[in-house]
């Protein structure tokens, strides 16, 4: 394909961020970067991207990258350091034993790497302790869909959302963390009438486009399906022959769900929700055949993950609601590779290609792999497996792309427990990072190997739908950047398993892959995609999406499953399963009183490695917060705007508070996005309890005991700078990306001579104009640096300060030596004034420039967009634009 001037060509590839998995156009610039678009021919987004996927193209520069392999803090060649873990490995197991190796991986991984690694450790290393980061997204799902269908099986597709009449989201913020899913249901909704319900204890974005929203009380919505479950049960709907022909168990569960939600009272009561409310959900969905439920994390990330999955499946099961268009259960995934990771056996319970641990299964990998050291069960998952390098039966860990030093519950722990390691590899695509960071300096040895990133990559990825997407490569590699499957297979060489480990490219991977997939497979396995096992290269290159299975003789893929039954159980029968009755979630203790509930914001991806490169992304969540009902705010002596320390009996951190009714009272909201390199008081990770879901050890991240106690901050302010800053220990701050370098948010209340006397180390060799005030707290600085503005700091009396989006667009820029000191008044030299937090990513508009259209008579999202653009793009601040909408009266009045 070329691009329509013909400079270079343009490459199709998938966006590597959320599990939708969108098609993407991207075009390199010949420098390094590229611009992307979305493919109109991908079947997953259809053209669409959100505000992360369009503003790749800000992510691509090398100055965070890993761009060589280092040893103990030395630079090595690649030979050097592939020796290293080599021979290391080889003393640790010679010391401790084959199971003292651990490797953790990560659903952004593509599916050829992940396949090398899981074969490389399981069948080779010896070692079942393999798990990855989808242990935390999910693995309820995964054991969700395996107790119910007998394997990990999506039923529908993504076309269902448009074919539904009612789409049921639980624990889902899809508006944005799904963008593209959300807007696809948006259209249905205007086009067909698609009612939509979200079932989410936070009011988000999606709840607030939602036509009916239930704050249903955390851990609680297994009762709510229970409910629905008895009166699918009594009512017309329920589908007696499906049942009858392709279903057990369904009387034990239907007899347990009795149990659980005797009565609609009392299931209003458990679920905190009006009697009305559940009513009219129930006759939603009872009337309503074409349904799809989608869940995500608020379902997953629960103490009864599974249990909350089955409880959704057997209300589709009992009505036969499954694998016909339009209805059906689905699970959005978190990355763009978790059903990738599934699908070689990336997790510790499970082998490659579907497979688990009988004795037939195990057999059946080792003679196909020819595996001298196969594995005959199952490994650590991820929360023991950290537990294990804490206190020493795992001695080597092998991290690759992922961050665990902050995604895992308790990451104080995890960073402390990974520097105990004798040897600890991580292959990454960033220089720096909390994990990267945790072994230095400890007795660890630590190896760092540099991956190949998006734009690099090769490969391929499933999204939710079990589609089948190509990431093809249109940026050279960086530096000495390698392939995640190329640097395992050289480790595996160095080991002795060359043989084993011979592919020269991804595509001969996949194609090993794609036979184990179909080996020794007479239906009984769902996933199965030998259909492609004899693709050429060029017929790899070139492979067009597709959702599996793809049997054998056919290229064509499936885009439904369960229709008529054939689930893929010994007997072919689906399982109802009875859930246990949920406890009521972490009782609040006084210590504890509040519940810390963890998620996502819109525009940044889990712990901002790529988004937070750049600024359009930035703009709009700059700072770490906590969401608190009013009613906490004056129960726990709290300001709207102030800053509290959340605690919980793992960790804490300080944050900046948000009153809102969004959460309900008692509960508590904290994006998980922020690391030490992005805050200094930040890290939400370290709070989360390690308790897990007993069926598929997926950790509850969802409910945390915690309290909030108030901390004063006399002083505020910002800095700019063009390149990183070390600032003062003790002081508050949060650091995005601004075009030309980085805004730090700042607090404190400590002297402000103290700060003014550290501030004299920043910006060094350049020129400062300062003002200085200490009577009024006041200070301010401007670094020059050949006449261009290198950096300010202004700190003054909290709520006093001129926000940093005024002077950020001077960063790098020339400043006139006239213009220096008005530069210091806070107001940019062409006196234009600050416009305000960034709403609308995609076209960087300011809450300011809404509000004014507003006043100008803009009286809905589309006329706001046609005044000033906000929301024409992705359409994912359209929820927020309604909200401005919604507050322009109050605010005028
Ligand atoms: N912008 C953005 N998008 C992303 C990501 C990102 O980092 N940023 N990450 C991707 C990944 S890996 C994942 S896993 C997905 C996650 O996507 P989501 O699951 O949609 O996102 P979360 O914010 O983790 O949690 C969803 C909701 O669960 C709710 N919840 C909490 N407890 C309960 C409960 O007991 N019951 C119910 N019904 N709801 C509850 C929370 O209030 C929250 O609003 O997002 C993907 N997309
Ligand atoms: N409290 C709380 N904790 C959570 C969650 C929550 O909702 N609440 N959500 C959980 C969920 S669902 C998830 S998915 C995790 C995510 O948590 P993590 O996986 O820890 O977060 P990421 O920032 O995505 O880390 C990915 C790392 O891999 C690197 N990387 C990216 N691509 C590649 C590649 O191809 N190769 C290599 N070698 N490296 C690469 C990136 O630079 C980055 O450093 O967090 C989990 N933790
Ligand atoms: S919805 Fe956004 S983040 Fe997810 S795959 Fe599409 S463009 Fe990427
Ligand atoms: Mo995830």
């Amino acid at each position: 394909m070329s691009d329509p001037i013909g400079t270079m060509p343009t490459v199709r590839t998938t966006c590597p961020y959320c599990g939708v998995g969108c098609g993407i156009l991207a075009t390199p610039d010949g420098a390094g970067g590229a611009t992307v678009a979305g493919d109109p021919g991908h079947p997953s987004n259809v053209g669409r991207l959100c505000s992360k996927g369009a503003a790749l193209g800000e992510t691509l520069g090398l100055a965070t990258r890993l761009l060589h392999p280092v040893v103990d803090g030395a630079r090595t060649s690649w030979s050097t350091a592939l020796d290293a873990v080599a021979t290391r490995l080889t003393d640790v197991i010679a010391r401790h034993g084959r199971e003292s190796v651990a490797f953790y991986l990560s659903g952004q991984l593509l599916t050829e790497d992940y396949y090398v690694a899981n074969k490389l450790a399981k069948g080779f290393i010896g070692t079942p302790h393999v798990d990855t980061n989808s242990r935390l997204c999910m693995a309820s799902s995964v054991a969700g869909h395996r107790r119910s269908f007998g394997a990990d099986v999506v039923p529908g597709s993504y076309e269902d959302l448009e074919q539904a009449d009612l789409v049921v989201l639980v624990g889902s913020n899809a508006a944005w963390c799904h963008p593209v899913l959300f807007q696809r249901i948006a259209a249905a909704r205007r086009s067909r009438g698609t009612r939509v319900i979200a079932i989410d204890p936070r009011r988000t974005a999606t709840a607030e486009e939602a036509d009916a929203h239930l704050a249903v009380a955390p851990g609680q919505d297994t009762v709510l399906f229970a409910h629905l479950l008895t009166q699918i049960a009594d009512s017309a709907v329920l589908d007696r022959a499906f049942v009858a022909a392709h279903t057990t168990g369904f009387d034990e569960t239907l007899a347990r769900a009795r149990e659980i939600a005797p009565s609609l009272a009392a299931t209003a009561a458990r679920t905190g929700l009006a009697e009305s409310e559940v009513r009219d959900f129930v006759r939603a969905w009872c009337a309503t055949e074409r349904v799809v439920t989608v869940w995500s994390q608020g379902v997953n990330q629960s103490a009864q993950g599974t249990d909350k999955v089955t409880s959704i499946v057997a209300c589709h099961l009992a009505t036969g609601r499954i694998g016909r268009p339009g209805m059906g259960p689905l699970s959005f995934t978190g990355q763009p590779n978790a059903m990738g990771g599934r699908e070689v056996g990336g997790l510790a319970n499970m082998l490659a290609a579907h497979m688990g641990f009988s004795a037939v299964e195990v057999d059946r990998v080792r003679r196909f792999w020819t595996a001298p050291a196969m594995v005959t069960g199952e490994g650590l998952k991820a929360v023991d497996l950290f537990d294990a390098v804490a206190d020493g039966r795992i001695r080597a860990l092998w991290v690759m792309g992922t961050n665990p030093a902050v995604s895992l519950p308790r990451a104080d722990a995890v960073r402390d427990a990974l520097g105990r390691l004798d040897l600890l590899v991580v292959s990454d695509n960033v220089a720096s990072n909390d994990t990267l960071s945790a072994g230095i300096g400890a007795a660890g040895i630590h190896i760092r190997l540099p991956a190949a990133a998006w734009g690099e990559k090769d490969g391929t990825v499933t999204n939710s739908e079990r589609r089948i997407s190509r990431q093809r490569p249109f940026l050279r590699l960086a530096g000495e950047a390698k392939p995640d499957w190329w640097i395992l297979s050289r480790v595996a060489e160095r080991l002795g398993h060359g043989v084993a480990f011979a592919w020269t490219s991804p595509a001969a991977i996949f194609r090993e892959h794609a036979a184990l997939s179909g080996f020794e497979n007479d239906g009984a396995r769902a996933f199965d995609i030998s259909g492609l096992d004899d693709l050429d290269d060029a017929g790899y290159d070139a492979l067009a999406p597709v959702q599996w299975p793809v049997r054998r003789g056919t290229r064509d893929g499936t885009a439904r499953l369960f229709g008529d039954g054939g689930f893929v159980t010994a007997d072919r029968r689906a399982r109802f399963v009875p859930a246990a009755a949920p406890g009521l979630a972490s009782a609040a203790s006084p210590r504890f009183p509040l519940r810390l509930n963890t998620g996502r914001v819109r525009d940044q991806w889990h712990t901002m490695t790529r988004t937070g490169l750049s600024p359009r992304l930035g703009a709009h969540r700059p700072e770490p917060f906590v969401e608190v009902h009013p009613d906490d705010i004056a129960r726990c002596g709290l300001r709207d705007g102030g800053f509290a320390r959340a605690e919980t009996a793992h960790g804490s951190a300080v944050l900046r508070v948000v009153a809102t009714e969004i959460v309900r009272p008692g509960e508590i909201f904290a994006p998980i996005h922020w690391t030490a390199e992005t805050s200094s008081y930040g890290r939400v990770g370290p709070l989360v309890q390690g308790a897990t879901d007993p069926h598929s050890g997926q950790p509850e991240a969802k409910a945390t005991p915690a309290t909030l106690v108030p901390v004063p901050m006399r002083l505020a302010g910002f800095a700019l700078s063009t390149a990183p800053l070390a600032l003062p220990v003790g002081l508050w701050w949060a650091r995005i990306a601004v075009a030309g370098g980085f805004a730090w948010t700042l607090a404190g209340d400590g002297p402000l001579a103290a700060l003014v006397a550290a501030a004299t180390a920043l910006f060094p060799g350049c020129d400062r104009a300062e003002l200085r005030d200490p009577a009024r707290d006041v200070f301010r600085l401007a670094a020059f640096d050949d006449g261009r503005l290198a950096g300010a700091l202004f700190v003054g009396p909290a709520a006093q300060v001129p926000r940093w989006e005024t002077l950020a667009p001077l960063l790098g820029g020339p400043v006139a030596s006239a213009a220096r000191l008005s530069l210091l008044s806070g107001r940019a030299p062409d006196g234009s004034a600050d416009c305000g937090p960034v709403v609308c990513a995609c076209h960087s508009v300011g809450r300011e420039a809404i509000l004014a259209a507003i006043a100008a008579g803009a009286d809905d999202a589309s006329a706001i967009g046609a005044a000033v653009k906000a929301g024409t793009n992705c359409g994912s601040c359209i929820p927020e634009l309604k909200r401005l909408l919604a507050e322009v009266p109050r605010v005028a009045a």
